[in-house]
């Protein structure tokens, strides 16, 4: 298998957490999101909607969508498995997948766009934004770029955006109240789903994360960074990612 991913990209990190979990081989592919190659006539063929990750099965043979792809990989690879044997279980595991897909990730796309894409994104000229517009295959994220490209978000609007992101907290601190992992009592893909959230919260709001502000999201916290999979999936932070890139740009 081939993952075409981003280092940084949250639906990447959650398929790179899954393959490990599931001690499958692939080879990594990264993909540059800053000189768009998701949005290259070859990447759109193997995702259409031009975002990252891809994963190539066998030639010619692709999926897209991070929670799609983390179930065919617990279909192909049943050990460990990583969805609840109960049927309503599972239904809410995917619930839960659905919730972070929808309203974590489009705000931290606001909270981390800003920080890594917009200074290249700024400096194109009207003729290079439109030639590359022209190759984004959906309106929401043509908006996205221009957005990052000419009308960066205001401190207000990432304000909002993390107030947003920080309702995950809330929602996972409730539904630990029974057991230590999110969902049916076991490790599962819905906190597959939420490690890449919680990882950069940890950066953008570590007292959120603090064992007085929500105790049963911290113990989940730790206990996560400890699996031998979150270290194989490698969640760079993002300070770190931003300190190499400095210094690579002085020493040329
Ligand atoms: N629902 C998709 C979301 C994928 C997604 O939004 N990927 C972002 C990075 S996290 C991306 O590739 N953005 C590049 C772009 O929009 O041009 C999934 O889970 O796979």
């Amino acid at each position: 298998m081939r993952l075409f991913h981003a280092w940084l990209s949250s639906a990447s990190r959650r398929v790179r957490l899954c393959l490990a979990e599931k001690n499958l081989p692939y080879e990594g592919i990264a993909v540059d999101l800053s000189r768009q190659e998701q949005h290259a006539p070859e990447f759109l063929a193997m995702n259409p909607n031009g975002v990252v990750p891809a994963l190539e099965l066998a030639p010619g043979r692709f999926l897209h969508e991070s929670s799609t792809i983390c179930e065919y990989l617990d279909d192909v690879q049943p050990q460990p498995p990583l969805r609840p044997a109960d049927a309503y279980d599972r239904a809410v595991m995917r619930n839960f997948v659905r919730w972070t897909d929808e309203k974590s990730l489009p705000n931290l796309l606001i909270l981390n766009w800003s920080l890594m894409l917009q200074p290249a994104a700024s400096q194109w000229s009207d003729a290079q934004l439109q030639e590359k517009l022209g190759r984004i295959p959906t309106p929401e994220r043509r908006e996205a770029w221009v957005r990052i490209a000419r009308k960066p978000y205001t401190g207000e609007e990432k304000a909002v955006a993390l107030a947003k992101l920080l309702e995950l907290v809330d929602k996972m601190e409730a539904m630990l109240l029974a057991s230590p992992w999110l969902v049916g009592g076991q490790y599962s893909l819905a906190d597959i789903a939420a490690a890449p959230f919680i990882a950069r919260i940890a950066e953008l709001a570590p007292e959120a994360l603090a064992e007085q502000a929500h105790p049963r999201v911290h113990a989940w916290w730790q206990a996560m960074q400890q699996r031998p999979a979150f270290a194989a999936a490698r969640f760079q932070r993002f300070s770190e990612v931003q300190q190499q890139r400095e210094d690579a740009a002085r020493t040329g």
